[in-house]
């Protein structure tokens, strides 16, 4: 593993501590090869590190979340709750990062702000936000896909002089909403968990909804002691149903058409799915519920009349009904009573399709026909999901090539995993890769598997160099393009297509997401390594 001036610091740079960048780290300390991880936050837990804001859980079970490698993992934690909340989750990353004495080879408080790829020597340089320089011969971005919070782009935003805080940079510190006015801006998922619990204590809470989302219930509850020995001694079914599902969850489609079944039938089957806690209604739905129009439009009927149930002002509930696109086009928001909250004398909502917003002043947000004033503003908006990650480092491959310019035309990738002109350089859970439409530590410890596979390999071969082909690269990306044609999503706007309103430009939807499902891509990864990498050069 030298190179022709000298040593590489490192054999791989691994960028994240999150779940996939402790997992990747810790196969590759069994491989033998020599490994840091190079982190923003001051300690683990990525997603968990970062997106502290009250009312943050898990919507899988937190049982089908947590790493399947170790037994003995397994056996020792304990979730206390069906849908694990923050805290609980960070905790847990802990645990982990003690249990496998990770954080000796992570250094944190360390942003990568750009990565470079050295041709003649064969290594990457990664430089951090301190000026501080590293090499390794791989480069293993583990940044997952919200690495990139947004913050609106609207006038005056930084006027106001209240509390100001976004969901994704949440303050380490206990904030407290009591008898405050506060204003939320958003209505996806991370907002519709921030809202309940906002709404418990503010004195006034106006939400600002630009796009309502269809929610489902998530029928979250405490894990009991007789369901704590039944879940540790399932654990291996658990992942065996995550493992055959599409999308690594344990809800899988229902095998039957939605108009293949009476009216009566179907209401009952969705009912049941309504009563039911997690994805299923999502996940677990008819097979064609997301690829075929008709089929959707009996879901989306039949939640948008539980809305009108539970919201009582006829007119709100209607704002709350989305009118743009179908059940589960979307990502689909877990809820707890957050329909209700619309019930409450304390809460307001703002349809910004009305009166959208003009600016933010030091008081609060001025919409089109009010002044609202605020103690407190939550940006509830999102990401530049996916590829914002690695549009903020500056990332070049062979020749100097910037990842930017790479993708200017659209992402292009071999399996999500790497980059065609990226050499040495792999992508956890990437664009076009199944993780990135999972739930998530599924399919990370599949890429993780596979990537320690082909570290093996690197190792006993003492390769310098490992590249995708362009053809590879082409046939992969026209791929993903099919399997997300089918998809309904793929016609609507979101950050699953790469829609971007706070970001110019990114009003086209582009295919960023693998919709062939995770055991079509995991069978496809394994095709590959089975026929020695085929599509990849290794020298
Ligand atoms: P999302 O799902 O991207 O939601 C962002 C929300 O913020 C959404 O309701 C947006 O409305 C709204 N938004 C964004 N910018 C604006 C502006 N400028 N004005 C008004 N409203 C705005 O992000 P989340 O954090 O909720 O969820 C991301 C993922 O994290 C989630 O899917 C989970 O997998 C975990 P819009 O819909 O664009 O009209």
């Amino acid at each position: 593993m030298t190179t022709e001036d000298g040593k590489a610091d490192y054999d791989v740079l691994i960028i994240g501590a999150g779940i996939a960048g402790m997992y990747m780290l810790h196969r590759l300390r069994e491989i033998g090869l020599t490994t840091r991880v190079l982190e923003a936050g001051t300690d683990v837990g990525g997603t968990w590190y970062w997106n502290r804001y009250p009312g943050a859980r898990f919507d899988s079970e937190s049982y089908s979340y947590g790493y399947s490698f170790s037994k003995e993992l397994l056996e020792e934690w304990e979730w206390s709750e069906h849908f694990s909340p923050q805290p609980e989750n960070l905790r847990y990353c802990n645990f982990v990062a003690d249990k496998f004495g990770l954080r000796r080879d992570m250094d944190f408080n360390s942003k990568v702000t750009a990565a470079h790829f050295n041709d003649i020597a064969n290594l990457w340089t990664l430089e951090t936000e301190d000026g501080k320089h590293r090499t390794a011969r791989f480069l293993i971005t583990a940044i997952g896909v919200f690495a990139k919070p947004m913050m609106p782009a609207i006038d005056g935003i930084d006027s106001f002089k209240g509390e100001a805080y976004h969901t994704a940079t949440w303050p380490h510190e206990q904030v407290s909403f009591e008898g405050k006015r506060v204003g939320v801006i958003g209505t996806g998922a991370t907002a519709v968990q921030l809202i309940q619990e906002v709404a418990k204590t503010a004195g006034h809470l106006t939400v600002f909804q630009r796009t309502p989302n269809w929610c489902a219930p998530l029928h979250n509850r405490p894990i009991t002691a007789e369901e704590q020995k039944e879940i540790k001694t399932s654990y291996e079914e658990i992942f065996a149903k995550c493992r055959a599902s599409y999308a690594g969850f344990m809800h899988d489609s229902d095998r039957r058409r939605a108009l293949q079944v009476s009216d009566e039938e179907r209401q009952a089957f969705y009912e049941k799915l309504y009563r039911e806690p997690g994805f299923g209604i999502w996940m677990g739905n008819f097979r064609d519920m997301l690829v075929d129009e008709r089929a959707n439009t009996t879901i989306s009927e039949f939640v948008a009349g539980k809305i009108r149930e539970r919201v009582k002002d006829p007119a709100i509930a209607e704002k709350l009904v989305p009118t743009n696109h179908g059940f589960g086009t979307r990502r689909v928001p877990m809820e707890t009573h957050y329909y209700e909250v619309y019930n409450q004398d304390n809460v307001m909502l703002v349809d910004l399709r009305e009166t959208p917003i003009t600016r933010i002043m030091e008081a609060g947000i001025e919409t089109s026909d009010e002044m609202h004033e605020f103690d407190m503003i939550v940006y509830a908006t999102g990401f530049d999901a996916v590829t914002g990650g690695y549009s903020q480092i500056d990332i070049r491959g062979s020749g100097g090539r910037t990842l930017t310019d790479k993708w200017a035309d659209g992402v292009r990738t071999f399996l999500g995993l790497q980059i065609e002109g990226f050499p040495n350089m792999f992508t956890l859970v990437g664009p076009h890769n199944a993780a990135s439409f999972c739930n998530i530590p599924r399919c990370i410890e599949q890429n993780v598997d596979w990537m320690a596979d082909l570290m093996t390999r690197v190792k006993a071969d003492e390769l310098n160099r490992i590249e995708s082909t362009a053809e590879a690269e082409e046939e992969w990306t026209e791929h993903v393009h099919l399997m997300a044609q089918r998809m309904l999503f793929s016609k609507t706007n979101s950050w699953f297509t790469g829609i971007n309103s706070n970001i110019e430009g990114r009003d086209q939807r582009s295919v960023l997401l693998y919709a062939g499902g995770a055991p079509g891509y995991r069978d496809k990864c394994d095709e590959v390594a089975a026929a020695d990498y085929a599509g990849m050069i290794l020298h």
